[in-house]
């Protein structure tokens, strides 16, 4: 179906969550709805406080500009906008915008009447923020283990929180999300390599000005059988990336969670449970 006439069979009314109708319109190619109003309204307050609390700062330098969130001290209060309260309120402002973001994919789904897995797995990305600004802190009692919105300054915090644990390499869920990470990039060049190869098939046998055809799963089955002996499939494919890439993302948020609520040593510390155990002696 060509894309105009199959644009005039999906963009039909319906499938809100929040609003009936009354925001259930396009502007040019983007659907609005109710939850891209609050993106957007999220999103522009969520800018001006970053570029407001730019201007109070010592630099324009886009490298340094940084957003702090309160000292420890400030626990779990609200701060002086000045003194943390900005990046307090701006967080507020990320997480508006992000679950707004993924309520309008849900409402663009539903329209379509497709699954909810785009938004589904957003919503693991979302998480991982939130374990970072909201839960984390929550935990240790205090808004000042966020991490600072700038570009540097968040390297820094990483670096800092990483080696006020020694050698964060030795946390276990750290292990598991970087191999999640690893196999995602594993699969996707799998993946895109194959399909490319069989979109893009070798042309040197063709007569000059022939067309080659685009090859059918098969081949691509084949290719694996014949290298590996297992194909995992067309769909399974994608079944396996959403599943390595949601498992990156989740264990990323576990590892920093566990980080400090849970284990106060160095994490290679904790291995020691190994050396423990009762029948070495
Ligand atoms: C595959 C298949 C695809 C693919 C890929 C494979 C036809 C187009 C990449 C091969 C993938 C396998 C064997 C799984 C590898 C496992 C890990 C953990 C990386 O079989 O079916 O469809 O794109």
């Amino acid at each position: 179906m060509a894309l105009l006439s199959f644009e005039r069979k999906y963009r039909v009314r319906g499938g809100t969550l929040v609003g009936g109708d009354l925001f259930d319109f396009w502007v040019g190619p983007f659907y609005v709805g109710f939850f891209g109003v609050t993106t957007i309204f999220f999103t522009a307050l969520g800018t001006a406080l970053i570029v407001y609390g730019a201007a109070l700062g010592p630099t324009w330098n886009i490298w340094q500009i940084s957003i702090a969130p309160p000292d420890i001290s400030y626990g779990l209060a609200l701060a002086p906008l000045t003194e943390g309260g900005l990046w307090q309120i701006i967080t507020i402002c990320a997480l508006g915008a992000f679950c707004s973001w993924a309520l309008r994919e849900v409402e663009i789904c539903r329209k379509l009447g497709i699954g909810y897995h785009v938004p589904v797995a957003f919503g693991f990305a979302i998480f991982a923020y939130f374990t970072l600004v909201v839960i984390r802190p929550l935990l240790l009692g205090a808004w000042g283990h966020g991490f600072p919105y700038g570009i540097f300054s968040h390297l820094d915090w990483v670096s800092n929180v990483g080696y006020q644990y020694l050698h964060f390499h030795y946390n276990p869920a750290h292990m598991i999300a970087v191999s999640f990470f690893f196999t995602t990039t594993l699969a996707l060049s799998l993946h895109g390599a194959l399909i490319l190869s069989a979109a893009n098939p070798g042309r040197d046998r063709l007569a000059p000005g022939r067309q080659a055809e685009v090859k059918t799963p098969e081949y691509e089955d084949t290719f694996f059988r014949d290298t590996i002996g297992y194909s995992i499939g067309t769909l399974g494919i994608h079944r396996l990336g959403l599943v390595l890439a949601l498992n990156a993302g989740f264990w990323s948020a576990v590892c920093i969670v566990i980080s400090g609520p849970f284990w106060n040593e160095g994490w290679p510390q904790w291995w020691s449970w190994w050396l423990d155990l009762p029948f070495w002696s």
